[in-house]
């Protein structure tokens, strides 16, 4: 049995368990239990809950009701994290700042989120007299606040603990909030240097931001504008990509060589509009327990079958054959592309291109499976690629994709790739000004993308969609790094 936890993420007390837990580092399956439509209230939720609060957890026994409970529960269970300190003066420290939080400082914040946060986007006035009782209890915990950041780095000494995290999630929307920090400068310091820089803590804002300030212009960009690297056709000389040493390589003409600003819309508020037939994307709800990515085998083993039967849910597909995943993350990003070890381990690619031609994607049909390869090709066959966020939500180089229907046949030419053992081909695009280009900001790993990259059908549905990785300019300075899985597929109908 593992770690159950059930929360919104961008309420105040499951924020602090989810940035605890990635704090301590405890593994956990996460439930989602939708605050703004009364999930908490729900009678199976009721059941978990009967508080009709978020967050709880379960690890087998009975629900664990309290978010700072939660907390010191995985990390005693884990054991031996400085976070949560044994010795039992540094515990007494964190325990009481824990118990201050519940008791007095999050209902004392929660005024402030309330007022100039939740009404706003109920569209409704925020009441001053409410705020004017508020504020001598607020200014009070925070001089106190103050008082001990301007003797220690963190508020139970030299480390950061799970009491730093309790008592900076009630204020973890602090402008808008309007909670008066710089009346209180080690606090601010310590909440804007210390808090916000934390990994655990940058990985978990994008959905409060999202949920409670829908119209904070930083998350609701229309599009962004940032350029793609597209490749000019130099005919008749090829163009062409070495995957490994060689004097070949000397003078060849390879892609991404014609760098365009192109406008990316954002496609959230038309996502359930786009399907891999018609603009060659999708975006889906791909839920999965499985988190050992860089076991290889593990993930053949393990997540393959799943994204089998995803996929055969999702398009309705006869026959799923999953071949080949690449991990990729920026931390790959000095890796050589002449490399030949590990190469599911991979950078995002920022070029402009599409995995299969007209020619490679029957081929690779035939190199899977040879026996059967001529009575599948005999019907439709297609090839999907399934892109996952994994970890954290993407705030990084997300995938951009080009509707396939503002692209023309021409737009694509072939880019020849240079194995040791073997020749491949894929699809690069010449610039179009008449290109529209998609993406998802801030796609969560409870979300995947579909790519259709081969389709052997010609009745003028999507065949081979255009896409690659960006830079966003929205991005945070210090956002965590994008990590994602693309899995290869063909789908047999
Ligand atoms: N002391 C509890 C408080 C939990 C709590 O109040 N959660 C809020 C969301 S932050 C909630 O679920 N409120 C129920 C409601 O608004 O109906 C904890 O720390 O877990």
């Amino acid at each position: 049995m593992g770690l159950e936890v059930y929360l919104d993420p961008c309420t105040v007390n499951s924020r602090k368990v989810l940035a605890g837990l990635d704090l301590l580092g405890t593994k956990y399956h996460f439930n989602h239990v939708d605050y703004f439509t009364g999930g908490h209230k729900a009678p199976e939720y009721l059941k978990i809950n009967p508080h009709a609060t978020v967050p709880s957890a379960t690890d087998g026994g009975d629900a664990i009701t309290e978010s700072n409970a939660i907390l010191m529960y995985a990390a005693d269970r884990d054991g031996g994290h400085s976070a949560y300190p044994t010795d039992l003066a540094q515990r007494a420290k964190v325990n009481r700042w824990l118990l201050w939080e519940a008791s007095v400082w999050f209902p004392s914040c929660y005024v402030y989120l309330v007022e100039y946060v939740v009404k706003p986007l109920l569209k409704a006035e925020p009441d001053q007299a409410v705020i004017d009782a508020q504020a001598p209890t607020w200014n009070k915990g925070a001089a106190i606040l103050n008082n001990q950041l301007s003797k220690t780095k963190w508020l139970c000494g030299d480390q950061v603990t799970i009491a730093d995290i309790a008592v900076a999630s009630p204020m973890h929307l602090h402008d808008a909030q309007k909670l008066p920090l710089e009346q209180y400068p080690h606090l601010r310091r310590w909440l804007t240097e210390g808090i916000e820089s934390l990994n655990c803590w940058r990985k978990t804002q994008g959905a409060v931001d999202r949920a409670l300030l829908p119209n904070n212009p930083a998350r609701q960009e229309s599009q962004v504008r940032s350029s793609l690297n597209y490749t000019r056709h130099v005919e008749p000389q090829l163009t062409e990509l070495y995957f490994y040493e060689s004097p070949d390589a000397k003078g060849i003409h390879e892609p991404g060589d014609d760098p365009q600003e192109v406008a990316i819309n954002n496609g959230w508020p038309q996502a359930k509009d786009f399907s891999v037939d018609k603009q060659g994307f999708s975006l889906g709800q791909f839920e999965t327990r499985f988190d050992k990515w860089e076991d290889e085998n593990e993930v053949r083993d393990r997540f393959y079958p799943e994204v089998v039967d995803f996929l055969k849910r999702e398009l309705g597909a006869a026959r799923v054959l999953v071949f080949d995943h690449t991990i990729r993350s920026k931390a790959n990003e000095t890796k050589k592309l002449t490399q030949e070890t590990n190469t599911s381990q991979r950078a995002p690619v920022m070029l402009v291109h599409c995995d299969y031609t007209s020619h490679s994607g029957p081929l690779r049909v035939k190199q899977l499976l040879p026996d059967e390869a001529d009575d599948l090709l005999s019907r439709r066959v297609a090839f999907i690629n399934v892109w996952k966020p994994i970890n954290n939500i993407v705030e990084e180089r997300p995938l951009a994709m080009c509707d396939v229907r503002s692209t023309e046949k021409d737009d694509f030419f072939k880019l020849h790739l240079r194995y040791r053992d073997r020749n491949g081909e894929n699809y690069v695009l010449r610039y179009s000004p008449n290109h529209k280009w998609w993406y998802f900001p801030h796609m969560t790993p409870q979300q995947v993308i579909l790519l259709k990259t081969f389709d052997s059908e010609t009745d003028g549905r999507a065949r081979f969609v255009g896409h690659s990785a960006f830079e966003d300019p929205t991005t945070p300075p210090n956002a965590p790094m994008r990590e994602s899985v693309e899995i290869r597929t063909i789908v047999f109908y």
